[in-house]
């Protein structure tokens, strides 16, 4: 017997914190569970793909350390005012993994300045709950299992992961390859229609088996998406499918 999934309006309910209500309410207004990575390394490819896809989107993430030419008025203004036009948050992948003290730096110095403009960030849970006190102003998405061959995040790992996720305050969700409680939000990378892999440790599904299997709550996509010669109708396609396996999960 499959068990059935929450659908958003009843995830929206129970909601707690602001960003699981924001993405949440997204979702249902876009009809989109789509998150695209804009893994892209130049301002201007950064904008230009915010733009095309930000209408089909209920988040962008972003790797804000890859840009090379990053100057906060340059890139982090025009981003921000992007996100406001099309109605989407903006997801910084950071993957903090250190103590809480250097985290809380990383978070709020140097040149990125995370803590002014993401509105939920990812970070390893690696350094334990206190670890996650920093991040008091923004959503919390903590690394429970990785989508990459050989990772180390076994099944004991994920556990111990799911508990400091499940109880500090300001995880909204996890990252995972694997079901989670549905107290917290599922998002899934390693999304793709036309690969299973990328040579590089990746390791692909569809959005049908992601939703179908580990019920997840929000595809990410990157490659699928900013490689396509066409971004714009590449989101869309991601879109249309994403909602399709979501609303095909629903009826198990
Ligand atoms: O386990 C993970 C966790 C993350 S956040 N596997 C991942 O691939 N990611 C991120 O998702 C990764 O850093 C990249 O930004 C994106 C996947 O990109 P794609 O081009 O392979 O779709």
């Amino acid at each position: 017997e499959e068990k059935t999934r929450s659908s958003y309006e009843q995830k929206l309910k129970n909601a707690q914190h602001s960003v699981s209500k924001k993405l949440l309410e997204l979702a249902l207004a876009k009809q989109s569970n789509l998150i695209a990575s804009a893994d892209v390394t130049t301002t201007k490819e950064l904008l230009e793909l915010a733009d095309k896809v930000g209408p089909h989107i209920i988040a962008l993430k972003t790797h804000i350390d890859i840009i090379s030419d990053f100057e906060y008025e340059k890139t982090i203004t025009p981003l921000k005012d992007l996100a406001a036009k099309h109605q989407f948050l903006l997801m910084e992948d950071r993957k903090f993994a250190d103590i809480g003290n250097t985290q809380e730096l990383q978070f709020t110095s140097g040149v990125f300045k995370i803590t002014d403009w993401a509105d939920f960030v990812t970070s390893q849970v690696i350094g334990g709950f206190e670890s996650l006190d920093c991040f008091k102003n923004v959503g919390v998405v903590a690394i429970i299992g990785m989508s990459s061959k050989g990772t180390l995040t076994t099944n004991e790992y994920r556990e111990e992961a799911l508990k400091i996720a499940l109880s500090h305050p300001n995880v909204i969700g996890g990252v995972s390859q694997n079901p989670v409680p549905e107290e917290i939000l599922l998002f899934t990378p390693g999304v793709n229609l036309a690969d299973s892999g990328d040579g590089k440790g990746q390791q692909y599904n569809t959005p049908e088996y992601v939703f179908k299997n580990l019920h997840t709550d929000f595809i990410i996509v990157g490659r699928g998406i900013y490689k396509a010669d066409q971004a714009e109708e590449a989101a869309i396609a991601y879109k249309n499918e994403g909602w399709k396996a979501y609303l095909d999960s629903l009826e198990k």
